[in-house]
């Protein structure tokens, strides 16, 4: 009865009730949509925390990481538009990038703040930040910073443009992915501790590689993080407990992404490697991050989302896995860095109870980008032209609302090729994986053709190029994402510029 009576309140209004919902968006790094147990009956990985939130909320079948790597990820589910429009247009940023969002662009933190919000992210940034430069020093802008420059910083000045510049009132994390240089945590604009040694992680537990060299604080270890990421999510959540406010709580954990260094109790859990023991440790973090939510009375009204930034990596040893069973991208085509499903289809769990019916799967199509339009429709923000112009609420699809919904997206890989899905259609506006897996850029057999278009219903697996049988639909989808370059924007509203150029096809 409270469940349909909530439902009812809802559909009346556009903010759910009085009160406004706490946020709390958790996103894993490189997590693939096969390793959470609910959504691959194939999975080994044991992932009951994540499954939980299946169970008690929304599962997306059909959603997708804007792009197939960390930063334009981020980019994507921080301001609600693509990141190719941006100055980056492949790969992704390093420890020591300067900010990539740019001035006066509408974030979601800000909206949050704006709407009488706390905000905190808690995690990894891997959007850039404005270090101190050492005189006469410089930094790569858009891409990971070589050896040479990795002293550049004065690693004890504050630091200019990070999160708190973007709506964040409280920043405490790392620059960017766990295997990039600086190895310390970051407090809001200063590092806790200066990173003063010189060296490297353990890339993969019990394997010899390593990750890249550079400034490390002291006693700063890869196995410690994951634990203290968490006990600050907790602590926040605790503080928060003291204030009416509503908060926004943006948890982006460094894990299961490399370095794979799973605590001394996770390792050997899983029996099946180093990875998913990893896996299995961050699923008990977000268990952990649901338990405070509940300890301090905070679980009946917060929204929860649970995604990752993109398919799991090589680096996760899909031999390993393969061998035991387990799929981490499941029956998808590929990986992490590719336009293939694998490199871009992820988990995408809500949580919202007494609004989100509980244990439903939805078939909608969703984006990243979309976090941002559903916030904003569930507080009742109504957002300008110049904001989110990627960004469609999924109100609708949990139906919580009627507004428009997402009939095509735009995914991206890591050398910048381009996919349009429309319905059961993807196009690939390339002739290889655009990323990692084979056929790899460049590497295509000579001859093939320049685009690929699959029927998603038909091919799951992407094997069948039907380019040459349906030269309707590779028109109709090239036009609908030049439109989309040439608007500024995939959603109604006013043109928008693109902050940098757009090539759509690559040489
Ligand atoms: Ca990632």
């Amino acid at each position: 009865m409270r469940l349909s009576l909530l439902a009812l309140l809802a559909l009346a209004t556009p903010s759910f009730g009085a009160e406004k919902p706490n946020i709390v968006v958790i996103l894993a790094d490189d997590l693939g949509t096969g390793d959470v147990q609910r959504l691959n009956p194939y999975g080994w990985i044991p992932t009951p925390n994540l499954d939980r939130l299946a169970n008690e909320g929304c599962a997306f079948t059909d959603a997708h990481s804007p792009s197939a790597v960390c930063s334009p990820t981020r980019y994507g589910l921080m301001t609600g538009r693509y990141a190719w429009r941006s100055k980056l247009k492949s790969g992704v940023l390093g420890g020591l990038s300067p900010r990539l969002i740019e001035p006066n662009r509408l974030t979601l933190a800000q909206l949050l703040k704006d709407n009488g919000y706390h905000t905190a992210c808690v995690g990894k940034w891997h959007l850039g930040m404005d270090w101190q430069l050492k005189p006469g020093k410089s930094v790569t802008e858009l891409n990971i910073e070589p050896r040479e420059q990795v002293f550049n910083v004065e690693y004890d000045q504050p630091i200019k443009n990070g999160p708190n510049s973007v709506g964040f009132e409280y920043f405490f994390g790392i620059s960017a992915s766990l295997d990039m240089v600086p190895y310390t945590f970051i407090e809001n604009d200063k590092v806790t501790a200066n990173p003063t040694e010189d060296r490297d992680l353990t890339m993969f537990a019990g394997k010899p590689t390593r990750t890249r060299k550079g400034p490390a604080a002291p006693g700063f270890t890869a196995e410690g993080v994951l634990p203290e990421l968490t006990t600050r999510a907790v602590g926040y959540i605790a503080e928060r407990a003291k204030e009416k406010k509503p908060f926004f709580l943006y948890l982006p954990l460094t894990t299961p992404h490399t370095p794979v260094a799973p605590a001394k109790e996770w390792a050997g859990k899983s029996g099946l490697n180093a990875y998913a023991d990893f896996v299995m440790q961050t699923d008990a973090a977000v268990g952990t991050v649901l338990a405070a939510l509940k300890k301090h009375g905070f679980e009946d009204n917060t929204l929860v989302v649970f995604t990752s930034d993109n398919g799991c990596s090589p680096q996760a040893d899909f031999p390993a896995l393969l061998k035991a069973g387990h799929n981490p991208n499941h029956v998808y085509r590929g990986n992490k860095a590719d336009v293939y499903e694998g490199g871009h289809r992820v988990p995408f769990l809500v949580r919202w109870l007494g609004v989100v019916k509980p244990s439903t799967q939805s078939k909608a199509l969703a984006c990243l980008t979309d976090v941002f339009a559903t916030c904003a429709e569930a507080i009742g923000a109504k957002l300008p032209d110049s904001a989110a112009e990627d960004s469609v609420s999924l109100l609708p699809a949990l139906g919580l609302s009627k507004s428009p919904t997402r009939d095509g997206v735009v995914v991206h890989s890591v050398n910048g090729s381009f996919g349009v899905r429309e319905g059961k259609w993807k196009l690939c506006l390339c002739p290889d994986s655009g990323g990692w897996s084979d056929p790899r850029p460049g590497k295509a057999p000579s001859g093939a053709p320049a685009v690929q278009l699959f029927d998603l219903d038909a091919d799951i697996g992407e094997k069948t190029n039907l380019q040459d049988k349906h030269p309707e639909v590779v028109t109709r989808l090239t036009k609908r994402l030049e439109k989309w370059v040439a608007d500024g924007r995939s959603t109604p509203g006013q043109p928008q510029s693109n902050t940098a150029p757009v090539t759509i096809r690559k040489k």
